[in-house]
């Protein structure tokens, strides 16, 4: 059994590029997406400016997006996100929205949804204060009946009767709460709620998670997941394939997955393509397997790319980096001689990662491969950091030759901003290094 899967372009930080959608939304039926989201954090007229229409030239893009994921049988979903702002009840903020969502119409636009996370957690002064009530509950309210009026709009300004997709305040977790009890209140009843998990980024989703914040809601849902999604720390990249989502989905309340990727675009697309596999046949899905796969879209630099795909393949972001080799240098520390050899021969992969790029190539693998450049550069330098600690580890102390050596690939290693390993490495230089 399989299950809607789509891309949820809504991170923090610098939008994707009108290229980079372009190229993920025409490899959608390979990638197994159905509905991209239009939700960039970042693009000012999605949120700060929700009330000003768009100008021309990003309507334009937004047009050929829409046309271009209808015309691979996908779905473009323009995203309303007017909560930082919004006085609900106000007849004027409320023509604004049907404008804004006209303008999308007039582009071509023909499915939205409209998002509220991320936006205080109360109503502040003004008439939708006075009329929903303080606290979580007045937000609740105030959301479920904008989400009323709009679907009614759709359906009578453009017959649109499909259920309407919509983000609440309140959306990691799986208690009822006061915003989520006043929200089913008002919500209608087919609406689907976009959901993050128990948590806002999460490693499991259980078959119960989804049962229970079902219920909480009251409502079907509809899984956001913040997965490869690396807006909250810019020094990593997620490289390895979704794990820990549920095998069974008959019967559950979960109407898709919607994944929202890394700020780089094009290295998304290994991660992503792994979702998209879970979604075909959650019961059958192999994180290994569908790991594999993916990196078929490097084409000609998997191979080069596969150490580094390896040391930053573990999720969620908290899970212990590697496993393999953080079990290998462990050993070493405590002085194990025999994982040294292939402790060795793990640190010179990374040190040895190189890709070569032609000078102007713009399709998936190089894309793939110009995306991480930073990363291969920390990953080399991390793997040389590691071989230079294991050279200085040994019994007794290392020698001052081994110190500076090690001491200089840690500067070298540390001058740079991105992290391969690093709660794996620098622990273990350090503790060789003389305090
Ligand atoms: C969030 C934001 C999302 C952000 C993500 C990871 C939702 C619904 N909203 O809370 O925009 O990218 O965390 O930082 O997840």
């Amino acid at each position: 059994m399989s299950i809607s899967a789509g891309v949820v372009e809504g991170f923090y930080g610098e939008p994707w590029s009108h290229q980079d959608r372009v190229r993920l939304l025409t490899r959608f039926p390979e990638l197994g997406f159905d509905t991209y989201y239009y939700a960039p954090k970042d693009d000012p007229y999605h949120r700060e400016r929700w009330r000003e229409p768009y100008p021309a030239s990003p309507l334009r893009r937004i047009h050929e997006l829409a046309r271009c994921a209808q015309g691979l049988g996908g779905g473009f979903v323009m995203c309303l996100a007017p909560g930082l702002s919004m006085d609900y009840v106000d007849p004027d903020e409320r023509s604004l929205l049907l404008a804004k969502v006209h303008q999308a119409w007039q582009a071509g636009v023909r499915q939205f949804a409209i998002l509220f996370d991320d936006v205080p957690a109360e109503l502040s002064d003004g008439a939708s204060l006075v009329h929903y009530g303080p606290g979580a509950g007045g937000l609740g309210l105030a959301h479920g009946e904008l989400c009323a009026w709009l679907g009614e709009q759709f359906r009578l300004r453009y017959g649109i009767t499909t259920p309407l997709r919509m983000c609440p305040t309140d959306y990691a977790g799986l208690a009822r709460t006061p915003y989520r009890e006043a929200l089913s209140g008002t919500l209608p009843d087919d609406a689907v709620v976009m959901w993050t998990g128990a948590d806002v980024v999460v490693g499991t989703v259980t078959e119960q998670d989804v049962r229970d914040a079902s219920a909480a809601f009251g409502r079907r849902l509809l899984l956001w997941d913040n997965f490869p999604v690396n807006d909250f720390d810019r020094t990593r990249v997620f490289l390895g394939p979704l794990q820990g989502r549920p095998a069974a989905i008959a019967g559950l309340p979960l109407d898709g997955i919607i994944a929202n990727p890394m700020v780089e675009a094009a290295p998304s697309l290994m991660p992503l393509a792994t979702v998209g596999i879970w979604a075909r046949d959650p019961s059958r899905y192999d994180p290994g397997q569908a790991l594999t796969k993916a990196m078929e879209l490097a084409g000609p630099f998997a191979d080069q790319l596969r150490p580094l795909v390896r040391a930053c393949a573990s999720w969620p972001p908290s899970a212990i980096r590697d496993p393999e080799l953080a079990a290998l240098v462990q050993q070493v520390r405590s002085g194990g001689t025999d994982p040294r050899a292939a402790l060795e021969r793990r640190l010179r992969e990374l040190a040895g990662l190189r890709v070569r790029l032609p000078k102007s190539g713009l399709d998936v693998p190089d894309a793939i491969a110009a995306g991480l450049r930073p990363w291969l550069r920390a990953g080399r330098l991390a793997g040389r950091l590691g071989l230079a600690a294991l050279r200085a580890t040994h019994a007794g102390p290392a020698t001052a030759r081994e110190v500076d050596l090690l001491s200089r690939a840690l500067a070298r290693y540390q001058s740079q901003d991105k992290d391969v390993l690093s709660p794996i490495l620098i622990p273990w230089a350090e503790s060789v290094l003389p305090h």
